[in-house]
């Protein structure tokens, strides 16, 4: 089943310089290919739609600090079973329950600058991907 997923390496892993070792370990995925990508600051506007589910926790406004602090990398992922494959990849949200092998377990350090964000279902995929690249068909 070829799909679509929207990822986002957040501003930690570009002022880490992560981001060379991120993009190998999905590039390299058999039959997976970057559809579009760019280096891009998110505005306030965007963050608010993208993380509209969390609005009211008590993370959400450093959240909303932290993905607005420099430049990410955002990019459309293409292949097989691509949406849960980039989630496996990245490994679960806070870096200390994230297996070794994973990139939040290689390279997380606290829960909110977890390196990666990629969409957990077929629902969002197609929402976010239509929110940070609408002219994509
Ligand atoms: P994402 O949406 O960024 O792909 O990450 P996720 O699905 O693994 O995690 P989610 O629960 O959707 O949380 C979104 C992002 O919010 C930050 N976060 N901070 N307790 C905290 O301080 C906390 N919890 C979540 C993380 O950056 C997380 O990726
Ligand atoms: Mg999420």
């Amino acid at each position: 089943m070829t799909q679509r997923t929207l990822v986002l390496l957040k501003p930690d892993s570009v002022r880490r310089g992560l981001v060379g070792e991120i993009l190998g370990r999905i590039e390299s995925k058999a039959g997976w290919t970057i559809a579009a990508m760019e280096l891009r600051t998110l505005d306030r506007g965007t963050l608010e739609q993208h993380y509209a589910e969390h609005e009211g926790r008590p993370f959400y406004e450093p959240l909303m600090e932290f993905m607005a602090s420099g430049p990410s990398v955002v990019m459309v992922v293409e292949g097989e079973r691509v949406i849960e494959g980039v989630r496996a990849l990245a490994g679960p949200t806070d870096p200390i329950a994230a297996a070794p092998g994973s990139i939040r377990g290689d390279f997380g350090t606290i829960v909110r600058e977890n390196l990666i964000h990629a969409s957990d279902s077929e629902e969002s995929a197609a929402r976010e991907l239509k929110l940070f690249f609408p002219e994509l068909d």
